[in-house]
């Protein structure tokens, strides 16, 4: 009992915080991509998910951190409550769908209004998801590159990158990339360059 309250006491309050806020578009996938996380790290839970309106949360060790993750309503009432999140921001994911191409100008003008926002840290990475990727229209990710390369600029000069995913893929699927793990792992990896 020493040692579980001991592990516990640890996990939140001596291994450094990761603050990783999912933001993107409704019915992106934010959501699902949380739950997938949630349930791949279940084990690790520090602290359970606490589902409130428009915001969902977990809190668990992993690489050496305590991560909490949050995943903000999409609607456009939502995002006005985005900002309120920015300073503490460590990393950010940002979710997009790939498959509904008639809302990634508007998902990409939402993603700069964040990343050019004041709160918004200069330095906070940014993991780019085309999501969906499962779904066989989805866009690929060099098309994208080259449809979207203009207002991809916003993202110049902080740490990047790009990942088609899908909460639907496992590990097993795709060892190497494309599960949520993956573009959470790039997340963890950015934190830690971010610190150096
Ligand atoms: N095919 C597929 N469907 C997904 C994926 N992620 C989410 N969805 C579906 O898209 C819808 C919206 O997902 P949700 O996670 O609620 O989006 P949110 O509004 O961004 O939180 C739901 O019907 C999900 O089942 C994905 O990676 N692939
Ligand atoms: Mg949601």
């Amino acid at each position: 009992m020493f040692h579980l309250t001991r592990r516990v006491y640890h996990d939140i309050f001596e291994k450094p915080v990761g603050h990783i806020t999912i933001l993107g578009l409704d019915s992106a996938g934010k959501t699902s991509f949380l739950n997938h996380v949630r349930s791949k790290f279940h084990q690790n839970v520090i602290q359970p998910i606490m589902p409130t309106l428009g915001q969902n949360f977990a809190a668990f060790s992993y690489r050496g951190f305590a991560l909490k993750l949050w995943d903000i309503g999409g609607q456009e009432n939502f995002r006005k409550s985005w900002h309120h999140y920015y300073a503490e921001t460590s990393a950010l994911i940002y979710v997009m769908d790939s498959s509904d191409t008639s809302r990634i100008t508007e998902g990409l003008s939402a993603l700069k209004d964040v990343v050019t926002a004041e709160a918004f840290g200069a330095h906070v990475p940014v993991c780019l998801c085309l999501n969906k990727h499962d779904i066989e229209s989805a866009m690929p990710i060099e098309e994208f590159k080259e449809t979207y390369g203009e207002q991809l600029a916003v993202l110049d000069g902080r740490d990047s990158t790009l990942m088609a995913t899908s909460s639907l893929w496992t590990d097993d699927r795709t060892p190497e990339s494309g599960t949520v793990v993956a573009a959470l792992n790039w997340a963890v990896d950015a934190i830690k360059r971010a610190k150096k």
